[in-house]
């Protein structure tokens, strides 16, 4: 459910929650990654004293995982076994960027995770924000992501309660966007710290400092997360990146090149064509492009 440090609180199978912690050494195949244990991992442990020894964690269907802060190739599981991924974002205080919005939806979708998009602060907007706002709603849904404008500071939040209702979500993204407010109107229960912007930077504070999942009734959980700057793809080749954008999924298949083509400068490209004629979002092209060809990816 949560880890602060050397400390686990698991959820036992009787419903009580145990603290636990790892002995020795304990390492998922394949995956380097600088916390061993993620909030949604399914642990076995041993009971000792009253306390939780984690000696197994169960392998995972599904992860989300950030890049390290340091460049080490290392990567931070945000969260495991997840039945959905909703990334708050705000058109401003903080602005997200599509870059970080597009890198989120491929991470989640490389799992085939369905994604939401939760556009909050609302009430912040301007006319013409708000018109920019349901254009970018407009271009999410095309591509199969449910998408909400919401204000977390009203008391009702009925819609988010109904897309949740029954899974386990994961909360995402830049810190200051208000995922601990929406998740407090969520359920009395929570008590989430949350805190202003900084009038200096515009940017959160980072208040939210470790992972933690709730439960707002016995099948549903949503995992609040700490404020991130970037997400991490993980294991992921050129060729295979646009895969994980929908709307580039089905046209690659024309490209000349076939499944050797990653849609840069090749001719003959079905995706560069789309990207000309419309059919594909500037944007998201965009961020594809930026994501293929950035160093930041690949170790
Ligand atoms: N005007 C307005 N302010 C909001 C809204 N949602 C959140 N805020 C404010 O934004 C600030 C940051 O909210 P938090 O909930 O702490 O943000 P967070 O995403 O949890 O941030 P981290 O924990 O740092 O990742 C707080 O001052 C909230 O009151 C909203 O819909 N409208
Ligand atoms: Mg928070
Ligand atoms: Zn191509």
């Amino acid at each position: 459910m949560r880890s602060t440090g050397s400390w686990y609180d698991v959820l036992s199978e009787n419903g009580n929650t145990i603290q636990c912690r790892v002995r020795g050494k304990l390492r998922l195949e394949g995956i380097k990654e600088t916390n061993p244990i993620a909030v949604g991992d399914n642990v076995s442990f041993d009971l000792e004293n009253g306390e939780g020894i984690i000696h197994k964690i169960l392998s995972r269907e599904n992860y989300i995982v950030r890049q390290s802060v340091k460049k080490t190739g290392h990567s931070h599981v945000i969260a495991a076994n997840i039945d959905q991924a909703m990334v708050v974002a705000t058109l401003i205080l903080p602005r997200t960027s599509l870059g970080f919005i597009d890198r989120f939806l491929v991470a989640a979708e490389s799992f085939r995770i369905p994604q939401v998009i939760i556009f909050n602060k609302k009430d912040l907007l301007d006319q013409e924000t708000l018109l920019e706002q349901r254009k970018l709603i407009e271009l999410y849904e095309r591509i199969g992501v449910r998408c909400w404008e919401i204000s977390a500071l009203e008391e009702k939040q009925e819609e988010v309660l109904s897309i949740l209702k029954g899974k386990i979500t994961l909360l995402a993204g830049h810190s200051g966007v208000g995922k601990s407010t929406l998740l407090n109107k969520l359920s009395p229960s929570i008590e989430q710290k949350t805190s202003a912007i900084s009038d200096y930077s515009e940017k959160g504070t980072h208040t939210t400092t470790f992972a933690e999942m709730f439960r707002l009734d016995e099948a549903t959980r949503i995992i609040d997360t700490p404020g991130i700057k970037e997400f991490g793809l993980n294991d992921m080749s050129k060729e295979e990146l646009s895969d994980y954008f929908p709307e580039m999924r089905e046209l690659r298949l024309d490209c000349k090149f076939g499944s050797s083509c990653i849609h840069v400068n090749e001719p003959r490209c079905a995706i560069l064509d789309a990207v000309k004629s419309g059919s594909i979002a500037t944007s998201r092209y965009e961020s594809y492009f930026s994501m293929v060809i950035g160093e930041d990816n690949r170790k």
